[in-house]
């Protein structure tokens, strides 16, 4: 957590040092601080290089201090700057890997910077709602120019290093070693005067005001409830318009304003929400995984062919199974088909097309597939169903295979039941389309080993999913919470609303999709079907009986050409049916409810305390290990507003005492049963504390 210092020559070299990306935080600024200071009484050195340890030059400012003391305390990122800036000796920054955010603002600092080509070089700030607040809006254009500068810092995407000669004074050979070059070309460059710096340059961009209005135009077009990308434009805009130190200081101001918004508070808890939701309390980091280097996928359908498209797209070879010709056929056509529509768009070439078609191969037998280190399948949601195709997998799979299954309803303790082999079996539950969708929820069955969990987490960075583990419940964590979500949406359109008040609410709220559009893509029949199990199972919970007529209707969604709404071929517009409307109406009648205008305000925080609720439930349960896995189970699967941090943030930026408040006053009304309180929600409420703490 320091700097190291040494000297080689007469070359000073400072090593931030904070594992694991160097993050600048307090202890590690203070070291820096302390190591060119050193350097510049040490009469014996001439120069000075300042580089990272491990896997980073540095990833920028240390994130995880923001909103505490220690993020302004001194010496500041600026301070450290202006040190390096403003020394007598020249200071050449030595960047290779990763140089990002403030690591990147520091180096904008130094007299010189030297690279190793392949370094990722970003201002990634926007990423996290916010700007670069160490002077890059003001430095960064004065070495690239506007327009390249611009893009960097609205885009936040990293640029390799050797593709920004204009950065660097020199890039090695990507062989070199970083420090003993970046020794040598100080030793060549220690006695040259003066010492350029940055902040003496000037931004040269003829008519940068038609730019930088058009900037303003597309920036305000794309960043929809974002405020950072627009700031981005003004402070970069400030490095054409205003002096060198006015700049710095008017980025320090915009830079105060949003890291003060829940927007950037929200962006900042998904970029840990996502990285913690990997660790699991007792699976060791360490823990061995096993080697993943084939699969077999069981079912050619929608799901299983997303499925096999994921592994394809990491280059792990697939066998695909189906149990009649024609299907396996057609499953190989859609993912060709697939492919190719993203060949069309450019988004893949056919090298790659013809490199992942060339992985998969498809089979009618069981025996083909046994020495697959990984078996998923994808057959129909039925536990007898699946009894068959487990026991046939624990009688061909090779030892150490894993066994998942895609269940998204089922018991996998049941399922792994009907195997001798247990400890191998996990649920890996894909959300169609499965080779789109990021979210992966990983079900942990009582026996799964603890090393069939870990390769499942490590596997889904490899298909570059967003793993998120749950326990064993009905629903698991996101459509456990959906269906309470769901039951509300019934319950609305009994009471007063219409479908298309209340998707036009959710999608006003953020949501991508209101229930009633996005139970029209799914499948109405889908619910039906899971409602008509409960009404056995769990008489107790109280349904709509508005989704059951829809579906008596005939009227399943998209894929019957009409649900909720009317859908026109080739027109993803969902137009309101006056059949439907009308039903709906009839049933409220049938029901002897007056029905009432009902607010937006109400429509939303019964949709969304909702799913609250149930979320305090699942983790008091233990069936989700944390409030962030929730958030990103909803931020990654269910179209929840990133801006707005996922449910459980939002609850907390709402104040559990007011999400409370509110549930009470419905609970006094329609189907207020359904707002029982949960015991986590209450205690936390009562404490004054978040759910993410
Ligand atoms: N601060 C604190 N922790 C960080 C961090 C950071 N900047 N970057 C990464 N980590 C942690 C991360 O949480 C994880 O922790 C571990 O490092 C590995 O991360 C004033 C205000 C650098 C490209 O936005 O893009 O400078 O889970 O899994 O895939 O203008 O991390 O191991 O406990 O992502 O190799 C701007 C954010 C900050 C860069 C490495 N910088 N980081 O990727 O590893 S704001 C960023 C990344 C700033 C100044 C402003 C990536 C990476 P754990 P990882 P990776």
């Amino acid at each position: 957590m320091t700097a190291e210092y040494q000297v080689h020559g007469a070359v000073a070299v400072i090593t931030l040092n904070n594992p694991p990306v160097n993050g600048m935080g307090l202890v590690t600024r203070t070291a820096a601080v302390k190591g060119i200071q050193q350097a510049l009484a040490d009469d014996a050195v001439k120069a000075i290089v300042i580089t990272g340890a491990g896997k980073a030059f540095s990833g920028g400012a240390d994130i995880k201090e923001f909103n505490t003391p220690k993020a302004l305390a001194e010496p500041s990122l600026h301070t450290l700057i202006a040190t390096a800036e403003s020394a007598t000796k020249p200071v050449v920054a030595a960047i290779h890997t990763v140089c990002m955010g403030g690591g990147l603002e520091l180096s904008l600092g130094c007299h010189y910077r030297v690279a190793l080509p392949g370094a990722q070089i970003a201002l990634p700030e926007v990423k996290l709602g916010l700007l670069p607040g160490a002077g890059g809006t003001q430095r960064l254009p004065r070495v690239l120019g506007l327009e390249p500068a611009l893009n960097m810092i609205v885009s936040g995407n990293p640029v390799s290093s050797e593709k920004l000669p204009a950065l660097f004074d020199e890039i090695f050979a990507a062989d070199a070693d970083i420090v003993r070059s970046a020794v040598a070309f100080a030793e060549k460059i220690a006695d040259l005067r003066p010492l350029p710096k940055v902040r003496d340059r000037k931004v040269d961009y003829p008519n940068h005001e038609a730019f930088l209005q058009f900037s303003r135009n597309t920036v305000k077009a794309m960043a929809g409830p974002f405020p950072a990308p627009l700031e981005c434009v003004e402070t970069v805009a400030a490095s054409v318009t205003m002096k060198f130190d006015d700049g710095v200081k008017f980025e320090r101001e915009r830079f105060m304003h949003l890291i003060q918004t829940t927007e950037s508070k929200a962006l900042r808890h998904a970029f840990f929400a996502e990285r913690v939701a990997s660790k699991v309390p007792d699976v060791p980091a360490d823990t061995p995984v096993r080697a993943i280097k084939s699969a077999a996928v069981i079912g050619a359908g929608m799901m299983g062919g997303g499925i096999a498209m994921n592994f394809l797209n990491a280059g792990i070879p697939v066998k695909l199974l189906e149990t009649r010709q024609e299907a396996l056929d057609k499953g190989i056509a859609t993912i060709r088909k697939n492919y190719e529509s993203s060949l069309k768009k450019g988004k893949l070439t056919q090298e790659k097309l013809d490199q992942r078609m060339g992985l998969l191969s498809g089979t009618l037998s069981y025996d083909d597939i046994g020495q697959a280190d990984i078996v998923v399948e994808a057959v129909f949601e039925e536990l007898a169903v699946k009894e068959t195709v487990f026991r046939k997998l624990d009688e061909v799979m090779k030892p150490g295979a894993i066994l998942a299954t895609n269940t998204s309803t089922l018991d996998v303790d049941k399922i792994a039941a009907f195997t001798k082999r247990p400890q191998d079996v996990i649920g890996t539950h894909f959300f169609s389309p499965a080779n789109v969708m990021k979210l992966l929820e990983i079900v942990r069955g009582k026996e799964t080993g603890k090393d069939v969990l870990a390769t499942a987490l490590a596997l889904s960075k490899k298909l570059k999913k967003t793993g998120v583990v749950s326990g064993v419940c009905d629903g698991f964590i996101g459509n456990r919470m959906i269906e309470q979500y769901s039951r509300q949406a019934g319950f609305l359109l009994e009471e007063g609303a219409l479908p298309e008040q209340v998707d036009k609410a959710a999608e006003k709220f953020g949501f991508a999709m209101g229930p009633f559009r996005m139970g029209d893509l799914a499948g109405n029949d889908i619910g039906w079907a899971i409602r008509k199990r409960r009404y056995v199972e769990k008489p107790e919970i109280s349904y709509s009986k508005t989704a059951d007529l829809l579906c008596e209707m005939g009227r399943y969604g998209q894929k019957t050409g009409g649900g909720w709404y009317d859908y026109q071929a080739g027109d993803r517009k969902a137009y309101p049916n006056e059949a439907v409307n009308a039903m709906i109406v009839r049933h409220s009648a049938d029901l002897g409810i007056a029905r009432r205008k009902i607010s937006d305000e109400e429509i939303v925080e019964r949709l969304v305390y909702a799913l609250v609720n149930e979320g305090a439930l699942i983790l008091e349960e233990g069936i989700a290990l944390r409030a962030s896995d929730i958030d990103m189970v909803y931020l990654t699967g269910y179209g929840f507003p990133l801006h707005r941090g996922g449910p459980m943030f939002y609850a907390d930026t709402v104040g559990l005492p007011n999400v409370l408040a509110a549930m009470n006053k419905y609970a006094k009304g329609h189907q207020g049963q359904a707002w029982r309180p949960a015991p986590l929600l209450l205690k936390l409420a009562e404490e004054g504390k978040l759910f993410n703490s």
